[in-house]
């Protein structure tokens, strides 16, 4: 993969690692569904997304974020809108695109891998694909479209069933759209207590007013984190275990 170390620059590289495109927004930029467009934004203004250069980019954790959800929800507006602080108006269904961000969690730079995929079910097919390379999940739903927020049970099956062998999965419900309030067919407590049966954070956003955007990639994060971070503790207790085995087992009896 390919990472322009041009600030501000996006690039797009094809499957075959060739160049192309550069510049501008991919939502006016989108490859086939093998072409994955790989955008790389470098420092914006806020602090939380400050770079260090010195650091090779290779020595840095990798959090890998997907975005799932129906059609038209908003999961590239949100994307959009966390990488770049632009909402996008434009409506144009996406197949599969990925970006990657140098950002600041809890004093600690890291990167973060996005990879937004396509609600609509046309793509269906290749979801699980996606799903399976995913470290955490969010699952977004539009306040304003009842059956966009039934469909977020389908969605979760399909991610516990691809990732059948892990544990906890980090997943947050994501209300979006809630500044067409007016327009609300999803009320607050119906998806709270549904996340709650889920044992999950459930936060409104809006992409169009940026509302708790950043909270909502920060939180998965923080909880991508956790799970690594007890994972390493499980396989070190285990190593620790087996070479004290092993120093008995040479030990004998004088
Ligand atoms: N008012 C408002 N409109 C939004 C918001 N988020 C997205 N939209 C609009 O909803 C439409 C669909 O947004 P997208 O981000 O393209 O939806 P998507 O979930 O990526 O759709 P697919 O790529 O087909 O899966 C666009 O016209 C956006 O401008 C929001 O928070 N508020
Ligand atoms: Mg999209």
């Amino acid at each position: 993969m390919f990472f322009s170390s041009n600030p501000g620059s996006l690039c797009g590289i094809s499957a075959a690692g060739e160049r192309v495109a550069g510049g501008g927004l991919c939502m006016k930029q989108r490859q086939s569904a093998l072409q994955w467009v790989i955008c790389v934004s470098q420092p914006q203004k806020t602090s939380e997304m400050a770079a260090n250069k010195s650091k090779g980019q290779s020595s840095l954790a990798l959090h890998k974020v997907i975005m799932v959800g129906s059609g038209g929800v908003g999961k590239s507006a949100l994307t959009l809108q966390f990488m770049y602080d632009e909402f996008v108006e434009d409506y144009e269904p996406t197949k599969a695109d990925s970006y990657r961000k140098k950002v600041v969690l809890d004093g600690e730079e890291v990167q973060i891998d996005i990879l937004d995929t396509a609600g609509q079910e046309d793509y269906a097919a290749i979801r699980d694909n996606y799903f399976r390379s995913g470290e955490g999940f969010l699952l977004v739903f539009s306040i304003t479209e009842h059956e966009s927020f039934t469909a977020t049970a389908e969605f979760r099956e399909q991610i516990l069933r691809v990732k059948a062998e892990e544990d906890k999965i980090p997943l947050l419900v994501v209300g979006n759209k809630s500044d067409l309030e007016e327009r609300r067919q999803v009320p607050v407590e119906e998806a709270r207590s549904k996340a709650e049966e889920w044992g999950v954070q459930y936060v409104e956003t809006s992409a169009k007013t940026r509302a708790n955007v950043d909270k909502v990639f920060f939180d998965l994060m923080r909880e991508i984190r956790t799970k690594k971070m007890s994972e390493n503790k499980d396989k070190n207790g285990k190593k620790s275990s087996k070479n004290k085995k092993s120093f008995k087992e040479r030990c004998c009896l004088l």
